[in-house]
């Protein structure tokens, strides 16, 4: 029913405007696994490590969405980089429960607009907060962070899906003009 709809048979996928979106942050922050719950959201098989990048293309009202999920682990920063000169959306994602991945996130922004060529808008992504009791960075701490930056900050838990449709709906609004 969802798919139906957001798969408009009306346009053709060549006339579809394209949005390339990128995912970065830290290793293990669930970067795939947001992807997927977006993408392929009855598909509960476990999510694999990504291996330098992994690409899902979605069709989403009158625009087809090139989803580029980069890996974060550090030996792959070439195989990223080279993907970051023709992006339109960055979701730079962290994991509500680490910290360090919080505080990566500066380092993400960084060495994204190192490289980049074009005007684009920056989002972050706090993931896991399914894990209250574990939690390490408050949604407060994330929003004074972001306002700071002059950037949206969306909440979400890929696990349990909350939050997904929701951010992917508010930041792709934009581009569906
Ligand atoms: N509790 C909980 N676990 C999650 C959530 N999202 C992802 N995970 C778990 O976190 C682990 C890493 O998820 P991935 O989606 O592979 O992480 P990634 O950021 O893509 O990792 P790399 O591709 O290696 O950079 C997996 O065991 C997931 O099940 C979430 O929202 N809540
Ligand atoms: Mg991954």
């Amino acid at each position: 029913m969802v798919e139906a709809q957001e798969n408009n048979p009306v346009i053709p996928r060549t006339q579809r405007k394209q949005v390339n979106i990128l995912i970065i942050g830290d290793h293990l922050v669930g970067k795939s696994s947001l992807v997927n719950a977006f993408c392929k959201p009855r598909n509960k098989d476990p999510i694999e490590n990504t291996i330098g990048i992994d690409y899902q293309l979605k069709e989403y009202r009158n625009l087809l969405l090139n989803i580029y999920d980069c890996s974060g682990c550090p030996e792959y920063k070439s195989i990223r980089e080279s993907f970051y000169v023709d992006i339109d959306l960055v979701l730079v994602v962290f994991d509500v429960t680490n910290i360090v991945s919080f505080e990566n996130t500066q380092m993400w922004i960084e060495e994204f607009c190192k490289v980049s060529q074009k005007q684009c808008e920056i989002v972050v992504v706090g993931n896991k907060t399914d894990c209250i009791g574990k939690r390490k960075v408050t949604e407060t701490e994330a929003c004074i962070w972001t306002a700071m930056k002059d950037m949206e900050y969306y909440e979400v838990s890929a696990v349990s899906s909350i939050g997904i449709r929701n951010m992917f709906e508010s930041i792709i609004e934009k581009f569906a003009g």
